[in-house]
């Protein structure tokens, strides 16, 4: 049986933690929060852009397998906001004050994206993104997840993120598909490329 690797997610979100956890649970890797350093979040229209520059900045100090995520909420009727700003948007006008902007929308389509960039041995190595498409309801509901969770429904479902439990919404979401695609990814490229094996932990090739 052959142990765990482990991937270090530069985060400050804990929900972020949990939800990669789950996404990576079936593929025996394992998510450890990197603690360690802070992550540089530049102001770009582009997650990718924002991924691969925080990433750029953590592989010149460590040499583990570490990886970062940047996401955001793109709302059709306010021409793809709050994106790469949701950050700051939920902190400053909150979930009502979004609600707010949408009282006159004649759309209520929305897509959470999501961009993880990942490195190792000082190297970026690759850059994966996922989207998943819903609606923005009318109401809060739910107490689940963070941020966006209670007014965002994806579609194919009638519960908003914040009324699924942190396995339902891992089928959904735009987070989940794009650490899941990393981590595929990995599985596959460490077979051929024994380089991809962390030199600072106690792993063994899958
Ligand atoms: P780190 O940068 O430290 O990883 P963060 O929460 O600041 O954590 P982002 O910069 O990627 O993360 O900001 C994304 C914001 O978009 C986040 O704060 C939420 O408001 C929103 N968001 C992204 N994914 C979400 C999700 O799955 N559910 C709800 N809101 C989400």
């Amino acid at each position: 049986m052959p142990r765990l690797t482990e991937f270090f997610f530069l985060t400050s979100n804990d929900h972020k933690i949990e939800e990669a956890r789950a996404a990576v649970s079936q593929y025996n890797i394992e998510i450890s929060k990197f603690e360690e350093f802070k992550k540089l979040e530049i102001q770009h229209v582009d997650l990718e852009e924002i991924a691969n520059t925080a990433l750029a900045q953590i592989i010149q100090k460590t040499d583990k397998p570490v990886f970062v995520e940047d996401s955001g909420l793109f709302i059709h009727h306010l021409n793809g906001f709050p994106g790469p700003y949701s950050s700051y948007v939920f902190e400053t006008l909150g979930v009502e004050g979004v609600l707010k902007l949408m009282e006159e929308a004649k759309t209520r389509k929305a897509e959470f994206r999501s961009s993880v960039a990942f490195g190792m041995n000082g190297k970026w190595l690759a850059t994966f993104s996922s989207a998943t498409e819903g609606t923005i309801q009318p109401k809060s509901r739910g107490t689940n997840g963070f941020g966006f969770d209670p007014i965002f429904i994806p579609m194919w479902t009638s519960k908003t993120f914040a009324e699924m439990e942190l396995k339902e919404k891992t089928v959904y979401s735009h987070r989940a598909k794009a650490i899941s695609k990393l981590a595929l990814w990995y599985l596959n490229e460490s077979k051929k490329n024994l380089d991809l094996k962390p030199k600072e932990t106690e792993t063994e090739a899958i």
